[in-house]
């Protein structure tokens, strides 16, 4: 007989659980305790579900290193003792938390599934409702005895996706994340259909769960735009600190060829900033020496990101840092994929 399986919610804050402060019209982080009793569906569930609440609740906008340290703490500390665990979270930032939680934990064999919502729980026409049930029975699924998922999620609007590959694209809409770059690990209709094959599989490795908690912030990031300036890449390369940039570059990984700007960056890279090409396209894929415009900064040894959307780059680079990795080997180890977040 299968076992009921022990699921922790992890309330972090965001829209799901918010309410209006009535002087001012706008919406605020309130107790986790009252988001729960606007549930009692929870009380239908096949499972155990227990609960853990930032002590102040956040609007994401405010999320930081710090706070991924706290979610990775709660869930290394209750690992052995559940089989999942769904992270509620605001929406905005998202993906970067659902990103820099896959690099956080290595050797993951568990579901984490980050979720939450456009509206408030208690509003009537709310979509934290489904968002919620589905997550926690998707973080309960096992199959011989062990859990289907095994990795970061991000559950949103019936779709389950890998979290370090989505992005938020829409403000209003339900539909407020895409993977673009990868399929969706799982859809919720009348069944709740899980698509194996994209799953990631650790196959047979048998290492015991370790948790990152060093991630640096000195990265940087530059989206390129007709017309940009000598003035604004030197304010940004003269930063203090700064180990990485992300640059979102066009199309297939392009850029000006303009002598000042790949001397600029050539300089910077010969000095040791780390410097990614990512494209600001939603999807598709960086492919460097395609273009006669990505020929000089395949030359000047730019990392390739591929098809790694932004806030996984930005959080892989934190890790990367945090993790003391070598200047020699960041190329190479950014180049490669960890966690399923790149081809
Ligand atoms: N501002 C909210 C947040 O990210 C948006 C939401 O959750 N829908 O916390």
């Amino acid at each position: 007989m299968q076992k009921k399986v022990n699921i922790l919610l992890i309330y972090t804050g965001g829209t799901i659980g918010m309410v209006k402060d009535y002087k001012t019209g706008s919406l605020k982080a309130f107790d986790f305790d009252k988001l729960l009793k606007h549930i009692p569906e929870l009380a239908q569930l096949d499972c155990n579900i227990s609960s853990v609440s930032f002590k102040t609740p956040i609007d994401s906008s405010n999320m930081n290193l710090k706070y991924w340290v706290a979610i990775a703490s709660i869930i290394e500390e209750n690992y052995d003792s559940h089989d999942g665990f769904v992270v509620l979270h605001g929406s905005d930032t998202m993906s970067y938390s659902a990103s820099a939680l896959s690099f956080m934990l290595e050797n993951l064999t568990k579901p984490v599934i980050f979720t939450g919502s456009q509206l408030p729980i208690g509003d009537l026409r709310t979509d934290a409702k489904e968002n919620l049930i589905t997550s926690i029975q998707i973080a309960s699924l096992q199959e011989r005895n062990r859990p289907v998922i095994r990795e970061v999620g991000l559950y949103f609007e019936y779709k389950l996706y890998r979290g370090n590959r989505t992005t938020k694209i829409n403000a209003e809409h339900f539909e407020a994340f895409s993977s673009p770059n990868y399929p969706e690990l799982a859809e919720s209709g009348v069944n709740l259909k899980v698509n194996s094959t994209f799953l990631l599989d650790l196959k047979g490795n048998r290492k015991k769960l370790k948790v990152h908690k060093t991630m640096s912030n000195q990265v940087g990031a530059l989206k390129l735009f007709p017309g940009i300036s000598e003035p604004i890449l030197d304010a940004v390369l003269s930063s203090e600190n700064l180990k990485v940039l992300v640059i979102e570059t066009y199309g297939a990984g392009n850029a000006p060829t303009d002598e000042w700007f790949i001397a600029k960056l050539k300089k910077a890279i010969s000095s040791g900033l780390h410097v990614i090409n990512i494209t600001q396209c939603a999807g598709g894929s960086v492919v460097m020496g395609h273009y006669e415009t990505s020929e000089m900064l395949k030359k000047i040894q730019l990392v390739n990101g591929k098809d790694i959307t932004f806030e996984a780059a930005i959080t892989k680079a934190m890790y990367l840092l945090g993790s003391g990795v070598s200047d020699k080997l960041f190329k190479t180890i950014f180049e490669t994929s960890l966690r399923g977040e790149m081809q």
